[in-house]
Parts: C-alpha cells; sequence; structure tokens
C-alpha cells in the first residue's frame, strides 16, 4: 500500500474541507443537542463528515470510515484501512467562537496507525504525520519532546475536574494544579492533543474521549514521543470512549501514579 499517495489525497481532502468550513460562518448554521442540552451538533459537522464519506468511498471503495456523526460505517473491529474521522472536533467552540475547533483524521491499517492530521481550521495549521517519517506542522517537522518537571509543566484539563464529581478524585486534581505552572482547557481534544505533540502542552487530561476524538492525534503524538494511555494505564482505545492521558514522556508516569485516580 503507498501510504505517500494516501497522505497527500488526504491533505487536499482534508483542506477542501476546511474552505467549506470557512465558507459556512457567512451562512445561518443550525444548531442541535445530542446527549444533553450542551452536547451540540450543526448541519456542518454533519454535512463535512458526509463530504469526506462521499469523497473516500469513491475513490478507496475497500476502505472503512468510522465517523462521530454516524454516517460511515458501523466497525467493531479493526480490520483492514480504516479512516477514523470527526468533522469538527470542538463543536462548542465552532458554535460560539468561530474558532479553537479542529479536523481529526487517522488512516488506520490492521489497528496501527499510519497518517495521522488534525488541521486547526481557522489558523489554516495542519499538523500531520506518517508512521515512522516524524510528525509535521505545515512545513516544519516538529522536534522529539525534550525532558520537563511537573513543576514547569503547562497541562491541559476541562476545569470540570476540579469540582467533586463521581468519576475522579477532585482533590488529587486540585494538587495537580498546585504543582505545576499552569493549566489551559481549550475545549478541542485533538488541538489539545496536537499541542502536546508540538511541546505546547506537556499533558492533556481528559475523562472520556471517543476513538474520532484521538486517532489522528495518536500518529502525530507517537512520532515526537509523546506518550498516551487511559487512566489505568492501557493503550488507547480505539473502539469504545475511554478515559485519556497523553503526556511528555518524562512525567507520564507521575501523572498517572500520583494526581489521576479514578474512584
Ligand atoms: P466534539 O466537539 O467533537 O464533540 C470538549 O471538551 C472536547 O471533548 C471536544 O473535543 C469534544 O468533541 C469532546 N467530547 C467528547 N465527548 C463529548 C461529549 N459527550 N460532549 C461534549 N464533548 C465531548
Ligand atoms: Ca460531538
Ligand atoms: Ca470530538
Ligand atoms: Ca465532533
Amino acid at each position: 500500500m503507498d501510504f505517500s499517495s494516501i497522505d497527500k489525497y488526504a491533505k487536499s481532502l482534508i483542506k477542501e474541507a476546511g474552505h467549506r468550513i470557512r465558507n459556512s460562518f457567512v451562512q445561518d448554521i443550525q444548531v442541535e443537542t445530542k446527549a444533553d442540552a450542551n452536547d451540540l451538533v450543526t448541519n456542518i459537522d454533519k454535512e463535512i463528515e458526509q463530504f469526506f464519506i462521499g469523497r473516500i468511498k469513491n475513490d478507496f471503495p475497500d476502505h472503512r470510515i468510522f465517523g462521530e456523526e454516524g454516517f460511515g460505517d458501523p466497525v467493531e473491529d479493526l480490520s483492514g484501512i480504516i479512516w477514523i474521522l470527526d468533522p469538527i472536533d470542538g463543536t462548542m467552540n465552532f458554535v460560539h467562537q468561530k474558532r479553537n475547533f479542529a479536523i481529526s483524521l487517522g488512516i488506520y491499517q490492521e489497528g496501527t496507525g499510519v497518517l495521522g492530521y488534525i488541521y486547526d481550521v481557522v489558523n489554516d495549521d495542519l499538523y500531520s504525520a506518517q508512521q515512522g517519517k516524524g510528525a509535521y506542522l505545515n512545513d516544519e517537522r516538529l522536534p522529539d519532546l525534550t525532558e520537563t518537571a511537573i513543576s514547569e509543566a503547562m497541562v491541559g484539563i476541562n476545569s470540570t475536574w476540579l469540582t467533586p464529581n463521581r468519576y475522579i478524585d477532585h482533590e488529587a486534581v486540585i494538587q495537580l494544579i498546585r504543582d505545576i505552572r499552569g493549566a489551559r482547557s481549550y475545549g478541542a481534544a485533538s488541538l489539545e492533543i496536537a499541542y502536546v505533540a508540538s511541546g505546547r502542552l506537556d499533558a492533556y487530561v481528559s475523562m472520556r474521549l471517543s476513538p474520532w476524538d484521538i486517532a489522528g492525534g495518536l500518529v502525530i503524538a507517537l512520532e515526537t514521543g509523546a506518550v498516551a494511555s487511559n487512566f489505568h494505564g492501557d493503550s488507547a482505545n480505539l473502539l469504545q470512549s475511554d478515559s485519556f492521558l497523553i503526556a511528555n514522556p518524562s512525567i507520564h508516569p507521575l501523572l498517572l501514579d500520583r494526581y489521576i485516580k479514578l474512584k
């Protein structure tokens, strides 16, 4: 399989989808809710997923597509080639801010990530990687992550986990906030993973992410040396939603042992 030609194809598809999203800013965007009042989806999320599926099904009829909005294939195993897509990651930011959202895409062969993309549409910043060939921000190679310490770490985390909740020991998370240099909440998982891969964040923590939130980012982050797992230390799940921690390799073990405690 020639993944370099698929890489070129995927990049041009993503850029075209980004163009469509930017054009949508002048239209009326229809916002609906999904699981709860703050879980948003728009006609643009759905249209962009359908745009990708139409093209990929036409040009690669034997590949499968696993997308958040459900227009793709029902995926219960990782055999063959699968495109794992989040057409808009950070829909709440898309609706309220028209920035801080991304297209996230990972292409997997027999469960191994071979191509990964996170496209910050408004800034026209494309994070990408081909397995074993390094990670890039646009045309610039991202350097390998270098050692850091908890006391100097910038950590992406949602402020919900600082309040009492039934999932995670919030006192330990408060101690984490005291011990690190700075906490940030961007509200778009894929971008936060791209920031860890590029050293803008040293870690990103989320209680519950789905395969399309992480699939592209895992391929990119692996190339610069970031370490990803769930909160039990097991490798990230590409078939179901799960807890997620990605970090600079020098602080990942300490984050798991001391600060991230499931109830
Ligand atoms: P989304 O915008 O594609 O839904 C928000 O903190 C981040 O978590 C976003 O990347 C968002 O992706 C993701 N997320 C995953 N599951 C979610 C859910 N059920 N509700 C809201 N955001 C969710
Ligand atoms: Ca969503
Ligand atoms: Ca998402
Ligand atoms: Ca989404």
